[in-house]
């Protein structure tokens, strides 16, 4: 009896050491990999959101706008400067989000307003009149 059971055991000790060898392997090499981007990059809390899905940056600007297409849901914007993305003051139109009601704007109207989006790609996510 006992000279059937002790191996079993044997093989059984080993088996979980490796298991866990293994995963001590598997959780230093994401804790390396996690440490070495926080090194390179320090993302703020706003940052590590976003990076679920890809990288977006809002930003907020000010501007004139120029026209309105209801239909498309877009807004052309003659904007200001906006230092947070390094874009020069231009004129653009602009995607806007769903949740905007473009009914209270007009041609003509000076806004703050707020991008979110990455590359040349940004969405209108809140526009309102200046006071
Ligand atoms: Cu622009």
């Amino acid at each position: 009896m006992h000279r059937v059971d002790n191996p079993y055991r044997i093989l059984r000790a080993s088996v979980l050491a490796l298991m866990g060898a293994a995963l001590t392997l598997q959780m230093s090499e994401a804790l390396a990999q996690g440490g070495m981007s926080d090194v390179k990059k320090m993302p703020s809390m706003n940052d590590m959101k976003m990076n679920d899905t890809k990288k977006a940056t809002t930003a907020n600007g000010t501007g004139t706008i120029t026209a309105l297409n209801a239909a498309s849901h877009k807004v052309t914007l003659d904007h200001g400067p906006i230092p947070a993305i390094n874009w020069p003051p231009m004129k653009m139109e602009f995607a806007v989000a769903s949740s905007v009601d473009l009914a209270k704007l007009k041609t003509g109207d000076k806004v703050n307003f707020t991008l979110s989006g990455s590359g040349n790609t940004y969405t209108v996510q809140s526009i309102s009149p200046t006071p």
